[in-house]
């Protein structure tokens, strides 16, 4: 049984989510963040046809040449605002959105990375992707691929560093030194492939990926949840029924327990609450995954963390072996793969989120120094 606060909560971003949130703020003794729409513009060659061929230069390109809205939020320490500083851009799994990273559930604010973060001195920005959450959802899904996710990723990073982020949602210019990207499962594969992307003029100074790894076959885990996940529209008509199929969803509760580890590893309740709250995502950028098994020019410091409870991810479950297996897709970098014992896949959503989240803003620090 959830607590009445709950379903006000989902009321609101129910509501909320067929309007343009407008800009507000939130400032607490520690804590200002600020939300709001941003305007990215990207310009990539993308599939005319992504569900033909899933090698991006396997199939027709054409150019995307697009603005997106972007819904996100800037929490900054308040004891350092307008000081030059670095920054941490967290990006999203598929159905999730950017409540990933900034629980809200009351009760459960603990878990949110960006609250303990801000905590410890450190800004995040932190935004819904494309076609998921608050930002744009175009008319076809199809316009929602990863070069265009990547795209989204990088123009963010360079929008923290001229200072347009922070105008946008503050109303004052805060130049950002250096920018770290940190990735959930498909926000990961999207900060990969911006790295493949971008080349040696990538805009971070360093990449956490979480909950990913590269995979030479078709059975990993993100290329079935493409095909486990049904057209939103049917999850949810009332909510989703004017998205085309390309857009997708989770089924139902149970389907999503794919997403943790051992029952003893989470509180009961957040499965439920992971479902209500649960979003949409374009399959598109999903069927593109194999598109991040090439080697990046990237140089700085990369760090994989995967959930030991990861059943479709960990495998083998070995630390030379995966460190060995992923080191060969980051050539250039200084890369680390961490196994973290306890968590499955929604690794801030278990218990033993109270260990990693020290472990990435240590990562973050040393990205930064
Ligand atoms: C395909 O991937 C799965 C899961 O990662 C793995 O268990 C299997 O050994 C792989 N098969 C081949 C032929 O690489
Ligand atoms: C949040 O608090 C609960 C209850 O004390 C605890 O079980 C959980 O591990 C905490 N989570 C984080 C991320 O600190
Ligand atoms: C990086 C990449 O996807 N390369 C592919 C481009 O297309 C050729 C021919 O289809 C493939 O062999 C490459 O693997």
């Amino acid at each position: 049984m959830l607590p009445i606060f709950f379903f006000i909560y989902l009321a609101t971003v129910v509501a909320g989510a067929s309007l343009v949130a407008p800009r507000t703020a939130v400032t607490t003794n520690t804590c200002s963040c600020s939300s709001g729409q941003i305007g990215v513009d990207v310009d990539v060659n993308i599939a005319v046809d992504p569900s033909n061929g899933k090698l991006l230069n396997s199939t027709t390109l054409r150019r995307q040449k697009q603005t997106f809205q972007i819904f996100g939020q800037l929490c900054q320490p308040v004891d350092s605002l307008n000081l030059p500083a670095p920054v941490q851009v967290l990006i999203h799994g598929q159905t999730y959105t950017s409540q990933y990273w900034n629980v809200q559930w009351n009760g459960f604010q603990n878990y949110s990375y960006v609250d303990f973060s801000c905590s410890q001195g450190v800004t995040s920005f932190v935004y819904d992707n494309i076609c998921a959450g608050l930002s744009s959802h175009p008319a076809t899904s199809k316009d929602c691929q990863l070069p265009t996710a990547a795209a989204v990723a990088s123009s963010v990073a360079r929008k923290l560093k001229d200072g347009s982020v922070a105008k946008a949602l503050t109303g004052t210019t805060r130049l950002f030194t250096k920018v770290v990207g940190i990735g959930h499962s498909l926000g990961s594969l999207t900060l990969n492939f911006a790295a493949v992307q971008d080349g040696i003029s990538s805009p971070f100074a360093g990449l956490i990926l979480t909950s990913n790894v590269h995979i030479a076959n078709s059975t990993s885990f993100l290329a079935g949840l493409a095909t486990s996940f049904p057209p939103a529209a049917s999850v949810n008509p009332a909510r989703w029924g004017n998205l085309d199929p390309g857009y997708i969803s989770g089924p139902s509760e149970e389907s999503r327990l794919i997403f943790y580890g051992t029952p003893d590893t989470f509180n009961p309740s957040i499965p439920q609450l992971d479902f209500l709250t649960e979003d949409v995502g374009s399959i598109w950028i999903l069927d593109q995954i194999a598109n991040i098994n090439t080697p990046v020019a990237f140089r700085g410091p990369i760090t994989t963390i995967l959930g030991a409870l990861d059943g479709t991810l960990c495998i083998p479950c070995d630390q030379p072996t995966l460190q060995a297996r992923e080191k060969v897709f980051f050539p250039n970098a200084d890369f680390n793969l961490e196994i973290i014992p306890k968590v499955g896949h929604d690794i801030d959503l278990h218990f033993g989120a109270a260990n990693v989240f020290p472990m990435m803003l240590d990562l973050f620090n040393a990205a930064t120094k």
